[in-house]
């Protein structure tokens, strides 16, 4: 792709499609003289609706890879051509998402150092979180609830009604069967909430038992899978939309929606999976029949060794992970054998993806490919 002039029209070569001319009020609305836009957070100081509608480019021409433009009401910009090009591909910051079964050799995995939140390297492990779903960091102070820190430095905590932060570990009387000491199998975090909480950070503090290993479940991997092999069964589940529920004797929080959850573009949005509190509505009953047969085939494969993997968290261990995509779990511990202590919290997307964005900025990363 690039950008050409043809008698004071700027237009877009684009040889895998028709080219096309850039409207003169969409250049000049990306016009950023220090008259234009605010120096301090690049917002606009004027109305672009405003704008005379018939504007046009008086001039044009094109220097080192910057187009100099002068529009019919006098502003005069120099643009940076790769950056528009950027803007029309309608780039995101991440990477290609690599889909993963139980045969994934190498988890992505980091060592933690105070000040990795601005480096270079935090900028590679969003990109591992976003390929695979789901990061490791290693060594963790586990003092002073630390995961809250972490957590306001890559973004902002959202707080539930479990808290800031909550804690995973075996109580009497538990308000969510994570707080015991039985197996989970595989499942997203809190489908029931509106918004459904984004990432799921577990910080381990203490892990003594033999038990209590964690499971994750790459979900757009299982998805993709049916939609391969098992055609009927992926439609029912990407069309039922089923109601999560939450109870406690403060509140009852309900959300909607389907296990498999498709954009307009039929890519896979997100996934929901929690048969803890599920309820599937009274359909007639040849559509109950078949989703009761999609459901037990997606708990099959979420749990199968094709699919899952496991591994131990250890003290210092945090576990990032999206839960809009992966499925997590434990299997059962012996609380008898000593302790087992995870902290937890959620963040959301527009966190680490703002972040991206912005290392993405500071290392000038931006025309990497
Ligand atoms: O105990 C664990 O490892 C995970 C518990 C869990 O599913 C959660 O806290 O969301
Ligand atoms: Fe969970």
């Amino acid at each position: 792709m690039k950008i050409e002039i043809v008698e004071n029209n700027i237009v877009l070569v684009n040889p895998s499609n028709e080219n096309f001319e850039i409207h003169p009020l969409w250049l000049r609305e990306r016009a950023k003289t220090e008259s234009l836009v605010d120096k301090y957070n690049d917002q606009r100081l004027y109305d672009p609706s405003q704008l005379d509608q018939k504007l046009k480019i008086k001039k044009a021409s094109m220097s080192n890879g910057n187009l100099n433009i002068e529009f019919t009401d006098g502003v005069k910009f120099e643009y940076e051509v790769n950056n528009l090009i950027y803007e029309i591909n309608k780039k995101e910051p991440i990477e290609n998402v690599v889909l993963w079964n139980s045969s994934l050799n190498k988890k992505p995995t980091a060592v933690y150092q105070k000040d990795i939140f601005e480096t270079k390297a935090m900028y590679d492990l969003l990109q591992d979180f976003y390929k695979y779903g789901f990061v490791i960091f290693k060594k963790i102070p586990t003092e002073d609830n630390y995961i809250v820190n972490f957590a306001n430095s890559i973004g902002t905590i959202r707080p539930t009604n479990f808290g800031e932060s909550f804690s995973v570990k075996s109580v009497p009387e538990p308000n969510d069967l994570a707080y015991t000491s039985i197996a989970l199998t595989p499942h997203t975090d809190n489908p029931y909430r509106k918004p459904i909480p984004c990432i799921q950070l577990l910080h381990c503090l203490e892990n003594e038992v033999k038990g209590g290993l964690s499971t994750l479940v790459d979900g757009f991997a299982v998805a993709e899978y049916l939609r391969k092999n098992h055609k009927d069964i992926f439609e029912i589940l990407t069309k039922t939309k089923v109601r999560f529920r939450f109870v406690d004797k403060s509140i009852i929080l309900e959300n909607w929606g389907e296990l498999i959850e498709l954009d307009e573009n039929k890519k896979i949005k997100q996934v929901r999976y929690s048969t803890r509190l599920d309820y599937v509505p009274a359909l007639e009953k040849n559509e109950l029949t078949l989703f009761y047969e999609a459901r037990k085939l997606i708990a099959d494969l979420y749990a199968s060794s094709k699919f899952e993997i496991r591994f131990r968290l250890n003290k210092g261990d945090l576990l990032m992970m999206d839960n809009h995509r992966l499925l997590h779990g434990r299997t059962s511990y012996d609380t008898s054998e000593g302790k087992r202590y995870l902290k937890g919290c959620y963040i959301d997307h527009d966190s680490t993806e703002g972040k991206l964005r912005h290392l993405e900025r500071k290392f000038s990363l931006k025309w990497k490919k």
